[in-house]
């Protein structure tokens, strides 16, 4: 099915604060110079780009690292989230399709909250294909880390174990049995079992290798398409693997392939199901030469409709800055 009614929005969250390693604060400005904008508008859909988040909180200079501390980033995070959730819900409101360009992953805290939010109240259930090397379903009891971006989808489960500042009005709630992750390969201990207690999908490169995307893609297809529900697509780089994407903070070897990735993407935009986005963890300074960065914006066209056969033109209409 093609469907192009929508107008794609484009939200940035220019933020590292959910990681160890800096530098994804530049996602969003990356992926604009690699030519988001230009290959949605080449392939006929209105976008608007509402520019990006950053944090308030200014650094303190009496900071012996190179890096903010911990209670920093963690307030950066809490803060962001709200702001996101806010800003993507009214992007839904508005009959738009948005996109949330990282920043780290800890973005989808605000990201799906807003996807969550809307929904709930159109009474259509949500799910969420989580493309990622990581399960990110870690609480503040099960990190090994502590980095946020390694907990969003424990949150919006519903997790115990987040203090009374991951509350508020902002907050969404995700059902664990409509998750699917897709292209696992690092799961730590602790979270692996909560993810088998909640019945969370978990597609693994093992799974990939075995049986191969088309067969693995198309009952979560069928499954949201059967509920009428909205998917929500949160895609981090380091799915891909490192060789054709070194532009992570936390690679992992053993990834999807440039045609793998591809197809995901190919198949999603058929099935017409899927109403929102995230791309996350691009970290420019670590990427050779925005090589990353132009994968990405090739994987986005893919799902908002690029082939090789192409489509009928149609009217462009191009609004910015909001
Ligand atoms: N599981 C590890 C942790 O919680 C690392 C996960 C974070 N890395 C990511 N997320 N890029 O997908 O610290
Ligand atoms: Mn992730
Ligand atoms: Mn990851
Ligand atoms: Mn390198």
């Amino acid at each position: 099915m093609v469907t192009k009614p929508k107008r794609i929005d484009i939200l940035g969250v220019a933020t590292a604060s959910g990681a160890s390693v800096r530098g994804c604060g530049m996602g969003p400005e990356a992926l604009r110079v690699a030519g988001l904008l230009e290959a949605l508008v080449e392939l006929e859909h209105s976008i608007a780009d509402h520019g990006d988040l950053r944090r308030v909180y200014p650094e303190i200079s009496t900071n012996p690292s190179s890096w903010r501390l911990p209670e920093q980033r963690r307030a950066d995070v809490l803060e962001l989230a709200e702001r996101t959730s806010n800003a993507g819900y009214d992007i839904l409101s508005g009959g738009h399709f948005p996109i949330f360009i990282g920043g780290d992953h800890s973005i989808a805290m605000g990201s799906l909250s807003a996807v969550s939010r809307f929904n709930a109240e159109k009474g259509k259930p949500v799910h969420v294909l989580w493309i990622d090397a990581h399960a990110d379903y870690n609480t503040p009891d099960t990190s090994p880390s502590g980095n946020l971006h390694g907990m969003p989808l424990a949150l919006l489960c519903g997790e115990p174990g987040f203090d009374d500042n991951f509350k508020g009005d902002w907050l969404g709630k995700v059902d664990p049995r409509n998750v699917t992750i897709f292209g696992a390969r690092s799961i730590d201990r602790e979270e692996r079992r909560l993810l088998q207690a909640r019945g969370v999908e978990v597609i693994d490169m093992r799974k990939i290798d075995q049986t191969g995307v088309v067969g693995l893609m198309q009952p979560i297809i069928e499954r949201v398409k059967a509920a009428d529900g909205h998917l929500h697509v949160s895609f981090d780089v380091d799915v891909v693997d490192p060789t054709l994407a070194p532009g992570g903070g936390t690679l992992v070897p053993g990834g999807l392939t440039y045609r793998e990735a591809h197809l995901i993407m190919e198949m999603l935009h058929d099935s017409g199901v899927v109403g929102s986005l995230d791309i996350v963890e691009l970290n420019p300074f670590l990427d050779h030469g925005g090589k990353s960065a132009t994968l990405l914006v090739d994987l986005v066209a893919s799902l908002f409709g690029r082939s090789v056969i192409g489509e009928e033109p149609g009217p462009v209409e191009f609004v910015t800055r909001e």
